[in-house]
């Protein structure tokens, strides 16, 4: 009999990728989606089986975390052994705008399914993991951060986030059961939304290098992070379920840059140095200089005169709407546990990310759209 896993958030970054790594090692996966007016499986489509397959092992369910008796029914239904619970609105700085929603999906959410595992007498069948975040540390109180590192969050969502982690503490020691944090850091990649800060940047450089767009609007670039790849993280979360024992993970990398500095590398992937000058919100972004063999080989002979015009142009500039009204100024992991216990190693270093998701959003820029195109569904991320 395969394993039975339950993904929430089955359409979001990490969804996609756990599903097709879940599929691969054997198990039947059921995903929960929130009706959209239009179809957001993009980042699963290639993994899609329509529901007259005989004996399909990835099965859609319509769902919302702020829907107790709806979590309730798919969990009874579906009697997973696992439940990976990564649904949230997750980006930061919307969480100012919608703090109420916020704490609803993001931290009573992850109570409703504890709740619903309880009460359908699943305590001792089904393990479960909880997408924890380094934005918990927000004001961070130790560098690096590791498991015993005091939280302090600094925005709605990492408040909400703060009740998932200590009510998945909680019920693991008030009713034994399998419920593990997974305190992620930042982790990216090509199919990463398009709102934060990485996945902007790499597909506004793409856009730039292509003669597309003009210059790329960004916020804090001091903000520093401890950027990993998707594709590894996902990993761990499985090997978190995994263990005899339940209990709360750092994935990290151990190694923090600054968003400037992202900016930098991205643009390198094409041959482009960037030079920044100006301080504060003056602060400007310049193209200094091309490397020819580079740009010809990564992003194409036909658009080096465009990018050789713009020399000395500003292509990267400062606004504060971008700004956090609290922010995270650093993170850095510490991983020891992870790698220890787990045995978990990622195999992306920080270059390796970049060059992953520039390669990425040169190709989907060079479509005329990748609607029509079709999108991710060219992609098989584990090949
Ligand atoms: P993501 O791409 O934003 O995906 C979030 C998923 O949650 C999407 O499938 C979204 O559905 C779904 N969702 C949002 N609100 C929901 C609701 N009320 N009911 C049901 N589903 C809902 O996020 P991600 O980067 O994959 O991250 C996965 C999880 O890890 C999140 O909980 C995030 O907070 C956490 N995390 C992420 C990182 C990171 O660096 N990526 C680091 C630490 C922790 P739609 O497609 O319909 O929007
Ligand atoms: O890419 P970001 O929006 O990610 P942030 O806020 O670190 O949150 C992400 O990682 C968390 C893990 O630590 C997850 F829990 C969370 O769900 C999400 O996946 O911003 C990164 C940094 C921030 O300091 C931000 O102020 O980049 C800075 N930044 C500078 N300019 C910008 C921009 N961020 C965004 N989104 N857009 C900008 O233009």
């Amino acid at each position: 009999m395969s394993k039975v896993a339950l993904i929430t958030g089955i359409t979001g970054q990490d969804g996609a990728y756990l599903t097709e790594y879940l599929l691969k090692k054997g198990y039947t996966v059921h995903g929960i989606k929130r009706r959209s007016s239009l179809f957001n499986t993009d980042r699963i489509d290639h993994l899609y089986q329509d529901p007259h397959v005989v004996n399909r092992n990835l099965i859609l369910h319509y769902g919302d975390l702020t829907d107790s008796m709806n979590i309730t029914r798919i969990i009874q239904e579906t009697q997973p052994d696992e439940i990976y619970n990564l649904a949230a609105m997750s980006h930061v700085k919307v969480s100012f705008d919608s703090p109420e929603y916020t704490a609803n999906a993001d931290g009573i959410g992850t109570l409703r399914i504890l709740e619903a595992v309880r009460l359908l007498g699943l305590t001792n069948k089904t393990r479960i993991y909880q997408a924890s975040t380094s934005e918990l540390y927000g004001l961070v109180q130790e560098v690096p951060q590791k498991e015993t590192t005091p939280f302090y969050p600094r925005s709605p969502y990492a408040v909400a986030k703060l009740y998932g982690y200590w009510i998945t503490v909680n019920y693991r020691e008030a009713y034994n059961m399998h419920a593990s944090n997974g305190i992620l850091f930042n982790h990216e990649s090509p199919i990463r939304g398009e709102t934060f800060v990485t996945r902007k940047i790499t597909r506004a450089v793409s856009r730039i290098m292509l003669g597309m767009q003009e210059k790329v609007y960004l916020g804090n670039l001091s903000a520093r992070r401890d950027w990993g790849h998707a594709k590894d993280y996902v990993k761990a979360m499985y090997l978190i379920l995994q263990q005899d024992t339940a209990s709360d993970y750092v994935i990290a990398t151990g190694i923090t840059t600054e968003v400037r500095e992202f900016v930098k590398m991205a643009f390198a992937e094409g041959g482009v140095e960037i030079n920044f000058r100006g301080e504060g919100v003056d602060e400007k972004g310049y193209i200094a200089s091309v490397d020819e063999k580079v740009f010809k080989e990564k992003v194409g002979e036909e658009y080096l005169p465009v990018i050789l015009s713009k020399k000395d142009t500003v292509v990267v500039a400062v606004d504060p709407q971008y700004f956090r009204p609290t922010e995270v100024e650093l993170l850095i992991g510490d991983p020891t546990k992870s790698k220890t216990t787990l045995g978990w190693e990622p195999k992306y270093d920080l270059p390796g990310l970049v060059a992953d998701m520039m390669e990425g959003d040169i190709k989907l820029m060079k479509k005329d759209s990748y609607l029509k195109d079709g999108g991710y569904r060219i992609m098989n991320y584990f090949e």
